[in-house]
């Protein structure tokens, strides 16, 4: 039917043409008036050639998913049409073919069936004999219909080719081809591959050569540099730091079931064996054996090669935080279930992080979460702020130079760049010729004190407020509590109930976690704390416009 269609030979291998059987990918191409050039990537059907079949699949926009009228409904169709469900490929047109040697209904009721219950749903379906050309044209128009609600992929977006064939021709050297699917090529650009780089010295689209070349196409590119003699399929190529590789992802898994410790990830045209930790019931953390720059949202696919199981995956986190506590692979699960993709969510979710790392990994542009700060490229959330503005007072207040230690001490106590420091640095505290001024410096010798016990009090449990008794001991009276929560050293949320700067940001970021209402004493569970405690900081929080409190008493959240 490819053949018909363009008029070119997708089998090229003697092999294939002596058994009448694909195995490896072929190439073909067609112009179609009013749409334009459209290549295809034939795949091969025989389920021994499943990997070389899902390597081809893996990156494109669209399918022509083909069933013979005089074939019954095959098992290799039915793993190729989960691969295409599992990698959400939505845009498709179902083709009956061989229609002259059977009457090509049935056929087409059974596809259609099992069209209709996968991301395929939508497919439009027509019949075709490429033996006496019936139905072609209708085959064109609806393949014209087909490609023309397809999205535009953005040509700016990084390059991230993925290697499916990798031959050498003497004189030209070493030359690879793939499906582009976002991103544009042009001759004498730089990619990288692995830690190398290489140059792109010719680009061959369709038969044809050209300066540059934008996703989606089918391209050759011709390299120069050391190391494309060991480029192979199913490597990638890509823009120069613009992408993150990486060794361990979290994914959701899209369909029923979990999958083995030791599936094989695909995704692009690469296929390599991962290991699988679950996280919670939908969830998995992979380990790659070789880094690859996966991006958040990638669609991937999971198969057991044994049983020919396979399972969707949406790449959540491709630089997901280490799990070493029991018990932490479960509340990552927990976490992973409200994921959110956007540069808010992201900046939320990573604490401190940068606006280069978010792009690398693609987090979806939008604007700060509220109350984050920006340094330079740094981004922090409002919680790792109040966080990291305790160290930093905590650092100041022990500091036992008179001056205040300097920013860049403070940095590398606390792990980070000194501009991080510089933005969250917040009154009383002053910064005076690079060096963070103590405020508890112009504070009564014993309220100083005072002050240093609270904050080794709280340190460790932020939401342990001190007992009354303890206040008193400290000599913390009414007076003395309210002028340091006026110079901010201390957060008081009731007459006597004291915790420190940023306890509120990191209570809300707590409650984050629960249900989108909830009671006193699910906040105070989350919270870990007292039910003196609890009951003030949320009365502190409903003041202060962070929660609203509903008519039966539960709480939720209020947005920003
Ligand atoms: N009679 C007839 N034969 C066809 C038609 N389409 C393909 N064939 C033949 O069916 C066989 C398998 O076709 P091929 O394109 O290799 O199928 P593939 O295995 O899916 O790649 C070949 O011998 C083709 O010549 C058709 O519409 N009518
Ligand atoms: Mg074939």
């Amino acid at each position: 039917m490819v053949g018909a269609l363009t008029g070119q030979e997708p089998d090229r291998l003697e092999e294939e043409r002596r058994r009448g059987l694909s195995i490896q990918l072929g190439y073909c191409w067609t112009r179609l008036p009013g749409t334009g050039d459209v290549a295809f990537v034939d795949v091969p059907g025989h389920e021994r050639f499943i990997s070389t079949a899902l390597s081809g699949l893996g990156p494109v926009p669209a399918v022509i998913f083909v069933v013979a009228a005089d074939d019954p409904w095959m098992p290799q169709a039915a793993e190729h049409l989960a691969a295409l469900d599992a990698l959400d490929v939505r845009h498709g047109l179902l083709v009956v073919t061989r229609s002259d040697l059977a009457d090509p209904l049935t056929a087409l009721a059974c596809a259609r069936a099992e069209l209709s219950k996968t991301s395929l749903s939508e497919a439009e379906a027509v019949t075709v004999s490429a033996r006496t050309g019936e139905g072609l044209g209708d085959v064109r128009e609806a393949l014209a219909r087909m490609l023309s609600v397809l999205p535009t992929p953005p040509a700016d977006a990084p390059v991230r080719l993925w290697v499916d064939r990798r031959f050498h021709v003497r004189g030209a050297g070493t030359v690879v081809t793939g499906t582009l699917p976002v991103g544009t090529i042009s001759v004498g650009d730089h990619l990288e591959h692995g830690g190398t780089t290489v140059r792109v010295r010719g680009i061959e689209c369709l038969g044809e050569r050209v300066d540059t070349v934008s996703g989606t196409a089918r391209v050759a590119l011709e390299l120069a540099g050391r190391g494309t003699a060991e480029i192979a399929r199913g490597d990638v190529l890509v823009s120069p730091g613009e992408l993150e590789p990486t060794r361990v992802a979290d994914l959701r898994i899209v369909g029923d079931g979990s999958p083995p410790e030791r599936p094989l990830l695909h995704i692009g045209a690469s296929a390599g064996s991962v290991r699988t930790r679950p996280l919670g019931e939908r969830h998995v953390r992979v380990t790659l054996g070789t880094p690859l720059p996966l991006r958040l949202g990638d669609r991937a696919l999971l198969r057991d090669p044994g049983s020919r199981s396979l399972w969707g995956a949406e790449v959540l986190d491709p630089a997901p935080p280490s799990l070493r506590r029991r018990g932490a692979g479960t509340a990552r699960g927990r976490a992973l279930e409200s994921f959110d993709l956007t540069l808010a969510g992201q900046v939320r979710e990573r604490g401190l992080t940068t606006r280069a790392f978010l792009r690398r990994i693609g987090a979806v542009e939008g604007p700060l979460p509220e109350g984050a700060l920006e340094a330079g490229d740094f981004l922090v959330s409002a919680t790792r702020a109040g966080e990291l503005a305790a160290d930093v007072a905590g650092l100041v207040a022990s500091s036992k130079d008179p001056e205040g230690p300097t920013l860049g001490a403070l940095a590398r106590a606390v792990g980070v760049e000194d501009g991080v420091i510089a933005a969250v640095v917040r009154p009383p505290m002053r910064l005076v010729d690079g060096r963070l001024r103590s405020p508890a410096a112009d504070l009564p010798a014993p309220l100083e004190a005072a002050l240093r016990l609270l904050r080794d009090d709280l340190h460790g449990d932020p939401f342990a407020a001190p007992h009354v008794e303890r206040l008193r001991e400290l000599g913390l009276d009414a007076g003395a509590l309210a002028r340091l929560h006026r110079r901010g050293d201390v957060l008081r949320v009731g007459d006597s109930v004291v915790l420190l700067p940023g306890a509120d940001d990191l209570a809300v970021r707590r409650l984050e976690g629960l249900g989108e209402e909830f009671t006193a004493s699910e906040a105070r569970l989350a919270w870990g704390t007292s039910r003196r405690v609890a009951l003030a900081l949320l009365s502190h929080l409903d003041r202060t416009g962070r929660t609203v409190r509903l008519p039966d008493d539960r709480r939720r959240l209020r947005l920003p």
